[in-house]
């Protein structure tokens, strides 16, 4: 969603409700037979799996190609970093979260301890760099944002990595004139609130 107003690209946004089996339905199902949200329909066009919708956007849209450029070499970078999140960010996170989240259970010390040393993996690639992938905001950065905020809003403390510090406020600010208060900041609010109601 922000990357979409980065764009300036207008989106005609259904709410697929999964607590009430909506992304089960033989429509959805015929559209996403693996039944994740997002899924991006651009007329007739489906695509799923968030970072490969936002690399098409920047793709089809892109005014220019600072967001993913076509250089091999940048674009490597991003790719890795895409992958980075996709495979051990997020779901580390997500392991430690999910079941505090959704079963109640307390948080397991030895995901706290992988979740630290995956942070410590992110804080070396921002060495020397404002940004995830070199000088400017990339789809890195918007994807990478999302898990950042949610941590931030849960209270694990990150304050250790200092180039993860410094990197989430500037994006942060970066993405502020697209949404990132009520898109992004407000989405982490409302799982945060999940936890405290336990
Ligand atoms: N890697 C995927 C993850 C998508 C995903 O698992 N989404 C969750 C909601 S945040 C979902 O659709 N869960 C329902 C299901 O998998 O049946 C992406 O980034 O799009």
């Amino acid at each position: 969603m922000m990357l979409a107003r980065v764009l300036g690209l207008e989106l005609d946004l259904v709410l697929t409700n999964i607590m009430e089996g909506a992304h089960m339905t033989p429509e959805y199902l015929k559209m996403n037979p693996q039944h994740t949200i997002p899924t991006m329909d651009d007329n007739g066009f489906i695509l799923w799996e968030s970072r490969a919708i936002m690399a098409y956007l920047v793709n089809a849209y892109g005014r220019d190609d600072s967001l993913y450029p076509r250089n091999p070499r940048q674009r490597a970078i991003i790719d890795q970093r895409l992958n980075f999140d996709v495979g051990t960010l997020s779901p580390v996170y997500l392991n430690l979260y999910r079941p505090v989240l959704f079963q109640g259970e307390e948080m397991n010390e030895e995901n706290v301890k992988k979740m630290n040393e995956i942070l410590g993996y992110l804080e070396g690639m921002l060495e020397g760099k404002p940004f995830l992938a070199g000088d400017n905001l990339t789809i890195a950065d918007i994807s990478i944002i999302v898990t950042v905020t949610n941590l931030d809003a849960f209270g694990f403390d990150l304050s250790p990595y200092e180039n993860v510090m410094k990197w989430f406020e500037r994006t942060k600010k970066e993405l502020e004139p697209y949404g990132y208060t009520e898109i992004d900041h407000a989405g982490g609010q409302i799982l945060a609130s999940f936890l405290k109601k336990e």
